[in-house]
């Protein structure tokens, strides 16, 4: 594999097999004289217009003029099939050179594919340097979750992010439907399930055609036994409890009754239903965090796992799981669930979604099952690029725990990793694969989005800025591992590629700030904060330190579904981006002490921090915030001064803690180079 190299071309996944020619194209008009061999499909043909208006906008080219344009020859073997289908062959070869541009795939997914890296290496003035790209994905399932159930997402949000999808070749949006707090599938034979916010069966028909239209596969999920709260606020008498409908987050103890018959046949109509919408072949039924209390107490259940020779809620669980999947296998679906299903009775036929941690993965391929690995991308929990990046869906469990390891003693995760700790619970049962060639397959994973803290207004901010490298991971050769060397085609994509499909995060979340009264001048500090990691904003402090002490975690929470997402922690990226150009600037200190650029640049920021006074107007935690930057500005002057530093490590830890939701982000190498004579 050539190794990625920015230099040269910035695409993004990188792709299999890229060499670089020695020429290049030149655009004289965004117009191309398109051929096409053996096959066409209307998804090329539209591909191929919006690859042209995508050049026009880029480069400033006439897509009318004289010019006949440049040559695109397009060979693809077979259209495909209306909807794409999970291990459909998407690889293509993108060839540039002095006879013009060719595309050559099998069918028209990966013609797709081979015109969105033509658009990637376009430059702004209209240069196309020749190339020789062989192209196919390492994973055939490369998923997205959006949670459309805690907070409802508008439909022009959930297309965007699919035109979003496409740019960084994801295949699935997975669409997390019903949840405690929300039903957002409009269910005609239930017409009391959906949320007075929902659906339309026509947005969601035009949202899975649209989809299509991308390559991408719509994956609903409809979560069951548990977080039905939902469910039992309309029809109480499918648990064995009563539980009014919630606004609260975090798991609930609503179940449905699973030794009642009028459940199954309600859930066979919803299958019905939703059938007639997703073509696809998989279906989701959740099966995740099922609290047991109400089977345990309900006598009339006790009764019926006597009956029925069930031992324990383990066994009832998969009594239930096996009826719907019984249900759907008669729909012809496959069925997704997430790990808790993982029992030895559990039908190899289900895919399972591993969240819960580096060892799941293992113990669901040992069983037989096919595999999603979701557990290392989880985008609501504000971890930066490179710690999803780290985490490789196919490395060995060896690796994927030591990796989690590393996470608490991160210095960016030390205000949360006595929580993050507590995770570690999920490790008991782990079994070492005997042979990776006898164990169910790895298909693939998906970053998911949790939506307790996510409404359509800050969905982008929240999504972009990491979300490509987790679509790289699934991507692109396990080779590609460096992510400094992403960041810098992340930057290109983020800021050339990404706005043509209408995104501008930069702008949308200074926007967003200036709406939240944070003024102009204070934007130096704002550019060095980050909100807080893991879950540290949805548990709050007094939660969060319930759960660091092992304590019963208390219900009450900062957040429920009503509270307004408006504050500067929503509309900060997850990750600052000068905080990681402070940290290059470490990085090249560290190479070569003295260097004098990087001197030069770090004592103007540094400067700067000192200097930060928010006005007493200021919303709330800013004063703090700028005060604890100040101190880092005059660490970072002492130490460019050579001044030692003995305390260094322990003041750190005192201007990274947090302030209410935020805090100052200090990068891996910024902290390294403050503190490697501090011992
Ligand atoms: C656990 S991940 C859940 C979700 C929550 C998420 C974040 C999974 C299968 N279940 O219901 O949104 O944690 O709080």
């Amino acid at each position: 594999m050539a190794r990625p190299d920015s230099s040269a071309v910035s695409v993004l996944p990188w792709p299999r097999q890229l060499d670089v020619g020695g020429g290049s194209l030149q655009l004289l008009s965004s117009r191309f004289e398109t051929s096409y061999e053996q096959t066409s499909s209307p998804r090329i043909n539209s591909a191929v217009e919006r690859f042209a208006t995508e050049v026009a906008q880029l480069t400033g080219l006439p897509q009318v003029t004289e010019d006949a344009g440049v040559t695109l020859r397009i060979s693809c073997e077979a259209a495909g099939a209306d909807y794409p289908a999970l291990d459909e062959d998407e690889s293509y070869w993108l060839v540039v050179d002095d006879a013009g541009i060719y595309i050559d795939a099998a069918c028209d997914r990966g013609v797709l594919h081979g015109l969105t890296t033509l658009t990637q290496i376009v430059s702004t003035a209209g240069v196309i340097p020749y190339v020789a790209i062989d192209d196919a994905p390492r994973f055939a399932w490369r998923g997205l979750l959006l949670d459309v159930a805690r907070h409802f997402l508008d439909t022009q949000a959930l297309s965007r992010t699919l035109q979003g999808m496409a740019l960084c070749k994801l295949n699935v949006l997975h669409l997390h439907l019903s949840d405690d707090q929300g039903f957002r599938f409009p269910c005609t034979s239930y017409p009391k399930l959906a949320s007075a916010t929902t659906y339309s069966a026509a947005d969601l028909s035009a949202l899975v055609e649209e989809a299509a239209f991308f390559g991408i596969r719509v994956v609903p999920e409809i979560d069951m036994p548990g977080h039905v709260s939902s469910w039992l606020a309309a029809y109480p008498q499918w648990g064995s409890q009563a539980s009014g409908e919630s606004r609260r987050f975090g798991p609930h103890e609503a179940c449905l009754d699973p030794t009642n018959e009028d459940v199954y046949t309600a859930i066979g109509c919803l299958f019905d239903e939703l059938a007639d919408i997703f073509p696809d072949e998989c279906l989701h039924l959740g099966g995740d965090e099922v609290n047991p209390k109400w089977w345990s107490e309900a006598p009339a259940i006790a009764e019926f796992m006597d009956a029925n020779q069930i031992a324990d809620v383990v066994g009832l669980q998969a009594y239930f799981n096996q009826r719907v999947g019984d249900l759907l296998a008669a729909r012809g679906k496959t069925v997704v669930a997430w790990d808790e299903v993982l029992q030895p009775s559990l039908n190899p036929d289900w895919i399972v979604q591993c969240w819960r941690g580096a060892t799941t993965r293992d113990r669901a391929r040992a069983n037989g099952n096919r595999t999603l690995v979701s557990a290392h991308y989880y985008l609501d929990l504000n971890y930066p690029v490179d710690v999803h990046y780290g985490f490789d869906p196919l490395a060995s469990q060896t690796d994927l725990v030591a990796r989690e390891d590393a996470l608490l003693d991160d210095p960016r995760f030390s205000h949360v990793a006595a929580g993050m700790r507590w995770a570690s619970q999920w490790r008991q049962g782990a079994i070492q694969l005997a042979s990776a060639a006898n164990s169910g397959p790895v298909l693939g994973g998906e970053a998911c989005l949790w939506g307790e803290l996510v409404d359509s207004e800050v969905l982008d901010v929240r999504l972009w800025s990491r979300l490509p490298a987790v679509a790289e991971r699934l991507w692109s050769p396990a080779e590609c591992e460096d992510p400094d060397e992403l960041h810098g085609r992340l930057e290109h994509y983020l800021t050339q590629l990404h706005p043509l499909r209408g995104f501008d995060l930069q702008a949308r979340s200074r926007a967003q700030l200036h709406k939240a009264g944070v003024e102009d001048a204070w934007l130096p500090l704002i550019d060095m904060l980050e909100p807080v990691k893991w879950y540290g904003r949805l548990l709050g402090e007094v939660a969060l330190q319930a759960r660091i002490s092992g304590e019963r975690i208390p219900q009450a929470r900062p957040y429920d579904a009503d509270t307004p997402l408006t504050t500067i922690a929503d509309y900060l990226a997850p990750e600052s981006h000068l905080a990681r150009q402070v940290d290059a600037l470490c990085a090249a200190l560290l190479d070569e002490p003295g260097a004098e650029r990087a001197m030069t640049e770090l004592e103007k920021l540094a400067t700067g921090w000192i200097s930060l006074h928010p006005a007493a107007a200021a919303p709330a935690p800013l004063a703090e915030l700028a005060a604890a930057c100040g101190e880092l500005g005059r660490l970072v002057i002492e130490r460019l001064q050579g001044v030692p530093a003995p305390q260094t490590k322990a003041q750190l830890a005192e201007i990274t803690a947090p302030r209410g939701e935020l805090m100052v982000a200090v990068g891996p190498l910024l902290h390294r180079w403050l503190t490697e004579s501090d011992d």
